[in-house]
């Protein structure tokens, strides 16, 4: 049977977690998750100046589930991160630049203004890049595709490690089992994270399974499974890191359930009018996981408030300075919108379909040369 083991929950706040890590990082997990919070207030602020295209997504009170996570990861390995997971990107190594401008849909954003958000990726060979996959909205679909990652990892023999997150709602879905059966079947280096938030759009977690706890699907699974309080940065980091130790000595998938719960809506528009009331307050007030880690920092390991301070100034300098720079970046050119989709040159003369069909009346003919079939040249801007 899949060994379970629970981390202590709020209160008992890291008495024994993440003790190993020297102050220079336990205080670089303190910058990472400060600076998540303050760049999402940003593009809050940006959203509502209409800057940003298309929704907003936040991971208020999810911050150290996101960053304790990644931080047990090497470079060399590779994270599919979620809507809420941008404090793993920006540990993996993604810019506030870069996301900032991708949110504004900049011409020079990763994507060019052609996904929105942080659905933007960059994985190859080890050492050559950051190691994060571009995100995708089917939900569960990415345990598949991380399961074949790890395989490759496995397959030409590399000491390299995935890891996959997925919410609660994820869990519902049919490539959620498939590929968490398929890893453990085969014993691939993965770890697979369920971010319990308690809420999946409207839904709550009452309503997505009539198991207990998320963590006991591990038993089926015949994996590890181990729920920790997400919350608690140093138990989130903890819970991972034991988790990658395991896959890297070739133990196979861990399944870990994180407790936290999103105090945002699904993105800005939902107004949360679902909600009970008090729920939300009642977590801001007493499971804050910035409030929480700075109390541990404080009390427990003695950094001056001063210390902290200094951090949160250099972070809000940081975003002001990346978004003056995304601010500046124009519009993609409409014709950007096709570069990379097709094959260049193309194939097949562009409408070749159409070739020989009367479709005078249709009103709706492009000119020749539209498409890519120009865009590499730059003829047709
Ligand atoms: C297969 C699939 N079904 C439905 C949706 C629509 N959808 C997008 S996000 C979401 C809720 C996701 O909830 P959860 O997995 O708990 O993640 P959270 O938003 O809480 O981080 C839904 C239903 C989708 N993207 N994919
Ligand atoms: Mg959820």
């Amino acid at each position: 049977m899949a060994a379970r083991r629970r981390s202590p929950g709020p209160g008992s706040a890291a008495a024994h977690l993440g003790e190993s890590l020297p102050l220079e990082r336990k205080l670089a997990l303190y910058r990472w998750m400060r600076l998540t919070r303050t760049l999402e207030e940003r593009l809050v602020a940006l959203y509502r100046q209409t800057k940003v295209v298309g929704g907003l997504f936040r991971s208020l009170g999810q911050e150290a589930d996101a960053v304790g996570s990644c931080f047990a990861l090497e470079p060399r390995d590779v994270m599919s991160p979620l809507i809420r997971n941008m404090g793993a990107m920006l540990v993996k190594g993604a810019t506030p630049v870069e996301i900032l401008k991708q949110y504004m849909a900049k011409g020079d954003s990763p994507t060019r203004g052609r996904e929105l958000n942080i659905h933007f990726g960059d994985i190859g060979p080890a050492g050559t890049t950051r190691g994060f996959l571009g995100q995708i909205s089917p939900l569960g679909d990415m345990v598949p595709v991380m399961a074949g990652v790890a395989m490759s990892f496995k397959a030409r023999g590399e000491d390299r490690v995935g890891l996959v997150y997925v919410g609660d709602g994820a869990t519902s879905t049919g490539a959620f089992h498939e590929g968490i059966n398929f890893a453990a079947v085969q014993r691939l280096p993965l770890v697979v994270i369920i971010e319990n938030n308690g809420y999946a759009y409207s839904t709550p977690t009452s309503k997505q399974t009539a198991a207990k706890q998320f963590v006991d699907k591990a038993i089926g699974y015949g994996v590890p499974g181990e729920q920790a309080d997400g919350n608690d940065v140093l138990a989130v980091y903890d819970v991972t890191k034991r988790a990658v130790d395991r896959a890297r000595a070739g133990e196979g998938v861990t399944l870990i359930e994180l407790m936290t719960y999103r105090r945002k809506g699904h993105a800005e528009h939902d107004n949360q009018s679902y909600v009970p009331p008090g729920e939300i307050e009642k977590w801001a007030a007493e499971n804050d996981p910035i409030d929480r880690y700075v109390r541990v920092l404080t009390e427990r390991e003695k950094v001056p408030t001063a210390t902290l301070a200094e951090i949160d100034a250099s972070v809000s300098a940081e975003v002001d300075e990346a978004t003056e720079i995304a601010e500046r970046s124009g519009t993609p050119a409409p014709l950007d919108a096709l570069e990379g989709v097709y094959a260049e040159p193309p194939r097949e003369r562009p409408l070749w379909f159409r070739e020989g069909a009367d479709v005078s009346g249709l009103g709706q003919e492009r000119p020749e040369g539209w498409g890519t079939w120009d865009a590499s040249k730059g003829g047709a801007r």
